[in-house]
């Protein structure tokens, strides 16, 4: 239910933050444009339901919402849209809006290029950088325009993969529909999403029933079904749209059963996974397809996957093993982390930064949760887009969450912080005030274009503070939006092994930061994980499967990951380095 209030608070907020950027191309004045910004922003933060809080009528008591932007906001509430922005829209030429979604194109440059240059989409914009003429322009620079030229590129990498934060729950609602279709056995989802992949391209459903054809059907006029691409008696395709607006498409294949458990191994791949499969079965002169394990006419398995994998000899991985990278040469299983083994949320925001729930109600969401321990970790004094606490604030804090520990019995509040790492290499607090919290995550939130040997050096100086007891997102990369800092992993990595520091795997569907192979990496050379969600509302503690997953595909283990301890363990742990 959280989930769903905060979908609609943060629809109207974005519609009014475009309202903004369009306002802003147009070149309209300053305090105009500024007033719906601070309607996106409020609206963002908001703690209660959008749409209870306007049947209540307070739409027009919120903070900078004046009596136009409340009934612009009831508008879009009943009608799923404004009239306003969809104007400014058809004011202008249709490729415009697209360039504010290049990294590094804000309205101002929109404004510019196409005043300037005339430039109306992106292939204008790719124009403009080849000829020199957009460096030209006064204010611009080789550098920014260089940035500008790799936002496109990234994009255009990025386009049709769906991050997947929004992939898994959409899968989920379908595959459901479909479990609810009469006929439907046995419903499983496939592909790069069972494997737990940062992005996928496409969702895979795969349903146990006899009749494939009226099946299809059924999932081809699902609600959800945008448009439909195929529809045939084993397999149909449609495009469905995502929580973004932007649309994914979905297979979904009819199997019988004594085929399911081949056609699950198939579907779930990956290719390469699967080629090597191929490969082995036909070795022992079978065959080896979605219709099962074949000797000649005689089928050897195919009606579980586990069947499969015995038959040939080979470990039984899990899913988000199967990429073909090392998984054949494996001669014991070893059980991978679950979501059950978690004890504990090491990061996490609230009101006193830039959350939206206070200590108190993130604790009791945590506790709500069975954890056994969370950590509040709010933004330091350089952080100042993030609200940071200045110091004096900051001892505050620490005070605030000590008497709020004892408050709650079930669950134990650490006190901590997540310090800036400077663009110096200094930590954005001095020691004592890093001594006095229970746990630090030093992370970076600028000046993350440093030349490799700069941020390789930030994060290892970091490392070397005793009170530092985990780098948070250390390459900062945001999935399809911000690439990675140039960071010499090795030598991160090399450093946080000799000096007992944890490295973050952030939880954030946005980040999922370190990446399954580089979390691999680091805990093949034995340093300890902390898989955490960076939570900046209760909703998002739900975030911590897809670290999970992300865990999983770098076969990470319970013992190698810090908040699976009991808190006694964990404390001492911690204790380690800053008594070294
Ligand atoms: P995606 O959708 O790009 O995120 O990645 P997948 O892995 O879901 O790929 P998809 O949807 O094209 O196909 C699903 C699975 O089906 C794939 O992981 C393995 C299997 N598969 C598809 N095409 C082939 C193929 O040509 N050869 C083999 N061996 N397997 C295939
Ligand atoms: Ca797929
Ligand atoms: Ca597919
Ligand atoms: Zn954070």
């Amino acid at each position: 239910m959280a989930i769903l209030a905060n979908m609609k608070n943060k629809e109207v907020a974005s519609v009014f933050g475009e309202i903004a950027d369009l306002l802003e191309i147009n070149g309209e004045q300053a305090f105009r444009v500024n007033s719906y910004r601070r309607v996106a922003r409020t609206v963002k933060d908001l703690t209660k339901d959008i749409e209870e809080l306007s049947r209540d009528g307070g739409l027009a008591a919120l903070q900078g919402v004046g009596k136009a932007s409340a009934e612009r906001i009831q508008e879009y509430l009943t009608t799923g849209k404004i009239a306003m922005h969809q104007d400014l829209m058809a004011a202008m030429p249709a490729g415009l809006p697209a360039l504010l979604k290049i990294s590094g194109m804000g309205p101002k440059k929109v404004a510019l290029v196409w005043k300037s240059l005339n430039v109306t989409g992106i292939e204008d914009l790719k124009r403009a950088i080849a000829s020199g003429e957009f460096a030209a322009l006064k204010g611009m620079g080789a550098k920014s325009v260089e940035q500008i030229a790799k936002g496109i590129e990234l994009l255009e990498n990025s386009a049709g993969r769906t991050p997947l934060g929004l992939a898994w729950p959409l899968a989920e609602e379908l595959a459901d529909a479909m479990r609810a279709v009469k006929g439907v056995r046995r419903v499983e989802i496939a592909g790069s999403l069972r494997r737990g992949a940062e992005t996928i391209g496409d969702l895979d459903l795969l349903c146990e029933a006899d009749d494939g054809a009226i099946i299809v059907g059924a999932f081809t006029t699902l609600p959800q079904v945008k448009r439909v691409l195929a529809n045939g008696d084993t397999k149909g395709s449609v495009l469905v749209e995502r929580r973004d607006g932007a649309d994914i498409q979905v297979d979904c294949r009819v199997v019988p059963g004594e085929s399911f458990g081949a056609a699950l191994q198939y579907f779930t791949g990956s290719k390469e996974h699967n080629v090597r499969l191929r490969e082995i079965a036909s070795k022992k002169g079978w065959k080896l397809n979605e219709w099962g394990l074949f000797d000649g006419d005689k089928r050897l398995a195919g009606t579980d996957e586990a069947g499969i994998y015995e038959k040939l000899g080979v470990p039984f991985v899990s899913p988000e093993q199967r990429e073909d990278r090392g998984e054949f040469d494996l001669r014991e299983i070893e059980p991978l982390i679950e979501l059950s083994d978690i004890r504990g949320d090491l990061h996490c925001h609230t009101t006193a930064s830039d959350g939206t729930a206070d200590a108190e109600a993130m604790a009791r969401a945590a506790c709500d949760r069975g954890y056994e321990y969370i950590a509040i970790t709010d933004h330091s004094k350089s952080s100042a887009v993030a609200n940071g606490l200045a110091i004096d604030r900051m001892w505050r804090q620490i005070e605030m969450v000590r008497s709020l520990n004892k408050k709650f019995d079930k669950i134990t509040l650490l006190v901590g912080c997540e310090c800036d790492i400077l663009a110096d290499g200094s930590m954005d607090y001095p020691d004592n005030l890093l001594a006095a919290c229970d746990f630090v995550v030093a992370s970076v939130h600028s000046a993350m274009k440093q030349s490799r040997d700069k941020v390789t050096g930030r994060i290892l100086s970091a490392i070397e503070n005793p009170y530092v007891t985990l780098v948070g997102h250390p390459t900062t990369r945001l999935i399809n939006r911000r690439e990675p800092m140039d960071l010499d992993m090795e030598a991160v990595i090399s450093k946080a092994a000799e000096t007992q520091t944890a490295l973050e795997l952030n939880s954030s569907w946005q980040r999922l930061d370190l990446c399954d192979r580089h979390v691999r990496m680091a805990v093949e050379a034995g340093v300890k994980i902390a898989i955490d969600t960076d939570a900046h509302s209760i909703a998002q503690f739900d975030q911590m499967r897809y670290g999970i997953a992300t865990a999983r595909r770098g076969w990470v283990r319970a013992k190698d990951v810090i908040n699976t301890l009991h808190l006694p363990l964990l404390r001492k742990w911690i204790a380690k380095k800053r008594s070294r």
